[in-house]
């Protein structure tokens, strides 16, 4: 995988216009944005589809409700031109299974990430105790990948041997005070970085900064 190709950008915003100037500038150089509630509540639905035309889109809603709730937004983010959901698994098999199965009426190239353990501090208190079942429910319901925190990179080491050749998406670079390149020796497939590409002077260097981190791994 190229090193470019390792990096989502997390467009955390409420703004759509920052958000889109933001995208225009980084456009081509990461390999997906994320985009999340405080962009969608702020600047509507449609943000999905304008930024779907600058990228991929990986809506992160970590999607947790029953099975028919689940389906209605895995529905809704698809239509609109995500890419990628995230989703929690807390929720049970069954709800992340009709995310995968609404991500495939839409095509194969349309991926579900399931949270395993989560990055933040409160991360330890509930996912980090479950990992291990979240991570054998995200293989068994068929998602094409797992959230794993960058603030951890021993327990990226162990959640990547808990669910095999799954994609890793890892946050908690920067800001949160994880490594890029450390994360990705961890079995971090991708990094997500937020604040510190889309709160710098120059976004795009420093999109590129970490990107050339990512080839000395
Ligand atoms: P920065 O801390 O600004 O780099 O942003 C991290 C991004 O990753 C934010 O959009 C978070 O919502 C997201 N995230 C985490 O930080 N930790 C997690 O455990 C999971 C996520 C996520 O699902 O993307």
């Amino acid at each position: 995988m190229m090193p470019s190709e390792r990096l989502i950008v997390a467009v955390d915003m409420t703004d759509g216009e920052t958000a889109l100037t933001v995208a225009k500038k980084l456009q081509g150089v990461p390999w997906a944005f994320k985009i999340n509630y405080p962009l969608v509540l702020g600047a509507g639905p449609r943000i999905i589809t304008e930024m779907s035309g600058l990228g991929r889109v990986i809506c992160d809603f970590k999607v947790a409700d029953i099975p028919f709730t689940n389906g209605l937004i895995a529905g809704e983010a698809f239509r609109r031109g995500a890419s990628g959901l995230i989703v929690h698994g807390f929720t049970g098999a069954d709800s992340v299974s009709e995310c995968v199965k609404v991500a495939g009426e839409f095509g194969d190239d349309r991926a579900v990430y399931v949270v395993t353990e989560m990055s933040h501090p409160g991360g330890t208190t509930f996912t980090q105790p479950n990992a291990d079942a979240l991570c054998a429910m995200a293989v068994e319901a068929g998602a094409s990948g797992v959230i794993a925190p960058a603030t951890r990179p021993d327990r990226l080491r162990y959640i990547r041997e808990r669910v095999g050749s799954l994609e890793i998406l890892s946050p908690g670079v920067g800001a949160q005070g994880g490594s890029a390149a450390e994360a990705v020796r961890a079995g971090a497939d991708r990094i997500i970085v937020g604040r510190s590409i889309t709160g710098a002077g120059d976004p795009k260097g420093a999109a590129r900064s970490i990107i050339e981190e990512l080839e000395t791994v």
